[in-house]
């Protein structure tokens, strides 16, 4: 499925500030978008940003700006123009007649980016389906002659093959991968309920938050940890043991803000393993700008695949990333979400969770010890209601 080209694309970027939406807030979602495209391989370049009531239900960007940014095009090297939101087919086709290089949506793009990470054969199958149920209502002329060119940003998977572009194939595709995933699913199922009398602890939180770095840390793995987006794709279990209780921890996929819906349905049985734990870890990159907006994806993220309402762990990590002095009593600058110091972070936050909520930084291991003995009090309660006489 999958043909990973180290070929460097020339990006620009494209985003709307939607009427009531602080412009201050589309550039942080640029950011993001720039990081996807960095993690993909390409080079963030330009941004355009248009403010509108809502996009263009026609051209995502009104008539006069998609003449600017198809002039920039025309005059600067331009491989690909990236949407920071999703296009419709229809948005698609209309852009397609004005602009001098492709387009892509933000879904495309971290359907590429989980493409280029699939490793496992669960994970490959699961990123296909999800590449082959967007792709089917968007299959226009643009893959017929594109597909010949090198692969570049977008064009992995099933839009590279001839044969592929076939609407039939696509159909017969996401039945054969929809069938072989409800095995995988059943063998998983299977594995989980051989594990045994053991609380099973699931890591969650949006992606690059330092979920495989705790994991590591507390289980002495060797998950792979990366400063990219989407470095873990599947999901590890490891049995740990603190203070003489042993539990299950596992580490899966991060979330993003607009996680492409495809990829959450396929992603069913991945996400089995936060569906049925006991209790959720949820990491939060306190040092991050967006970490509030981020909390805020997850916890949703969490509603939609049926995991919240558990016993949860806030675990605030990275704190030897945030603005380390109190501030000093003579500066009247007004806080601010970028200039706030540890110490009303956490001031902020405990208030505002009503869950234990404990601050750390895995790579400095600080206040590791008090995290280790809160997790363990925690599996010990889960325990001690789950199977009172093992204990
Ligand atoms: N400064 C700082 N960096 C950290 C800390 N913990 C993790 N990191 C870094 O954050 C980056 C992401 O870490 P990962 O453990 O891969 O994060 P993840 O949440 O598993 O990410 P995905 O699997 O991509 O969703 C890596 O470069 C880590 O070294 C920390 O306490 N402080
Ligand atoms: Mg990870």
């Amino acid at each position: 499925m999958i043909e990973i080209t180290s070929h460097s694309e020339t990006t620009i970027l494209i985003g709307v500030t939607r009427s009531g939406e602080d412009p201050a807030t589309t550039q942080e979602h640029l950011d993001e978008l720039s990081f996807l495209i960095e993690t993909a391989g390409g080079i963030p370049g330009k941004r355009f940003v248009q403010r509108l009531e809502y996009p263009d239900p026609r051209t995502y960007i009104g008539s006069g700006k998609l003449l600017e940014v198809s002039a920039y095009i025309l005059q600067h090297k331009t491989d690909l123009a990236v949407f920071d939101d999703e296009l419709s087919p229809s948005q698609i086709r209309n852009i397609e007649k004005e602009f001098n290089c492709r387009i892509i949506d933000r879904n495309n793009l971290i359907l590429d980016i989980f493409a280029r990470r699939a490793r496992t054969s669960t994970a490959r199958t699961q990123v296909e389906l999800a590449q082959c149920e967007y792709l089917l209502p968007r299959l226009t002329g643009r893959w017929t002659h594109l597909e010949k060119q090198r692969g570049g940003i977008g064009l992995r998977g099933p839009g590279e093959q001839e044969i592929e572009t076939d609407r039939r194939y696509l159909r017969w595709r996401i039945k054969l991968l929809k069938r072989k995933l409800k095995e995988i699913d059943k063998q998983k199922a299977t594995q989980r309920k051989k594990r045994g009398q053991l609380v099973r602890v699931a890591l969650v939180g949006y992606t690059n938050v330092g979920k495989s770095t705790i994991m590591n840390l507390l289980s002495k793995s060797e998950v792979f940890a990366e400063d990219k987006l989407f470095a873990t794709l599947d999901t590890t279990v490891r049995k740990v043991v603190i203070h003489t209780q042993p539990f299950l921890l596992s580490d899966t996929v991060g979330f993003i803000r607009k996680l492409p819906h495809a990829l959450i349905e396929s992603f069913k049985s991945t996400l089995d393993e936060v569906r049925e734990s006991d209790i959720l870890l949820h990491v939060v990159d306190i040092s991050h700008p967006d970490h509030e907006e981020q909390i805020g994806v997850v916890k949703q993220t969490l509603v939609e695949i049926r995991a919240a309402d558990k016993p949860t762990i806030m675990l605030f990590n990275k704190i030897d990333a945030c603005h380390p002095e109190p501030k000093d009593p003579d500066d009247l600058t007004p806080p601010e979400r970028s200039n706030l110091n540890l110490e009303e972070l956490q001031r902020i936050w405990i208030a505002r969770e009503h869950v234990p909520s404990v601050f750390i930084s895995a790579i400095e291991k600080t206040h590791v010890d008090a995290f280790r003995d809160l997790l363990v009090a925690e599996v010990r309660k889960i325990q001690q209601t789950q199977w009172p006489e093992n204990c």
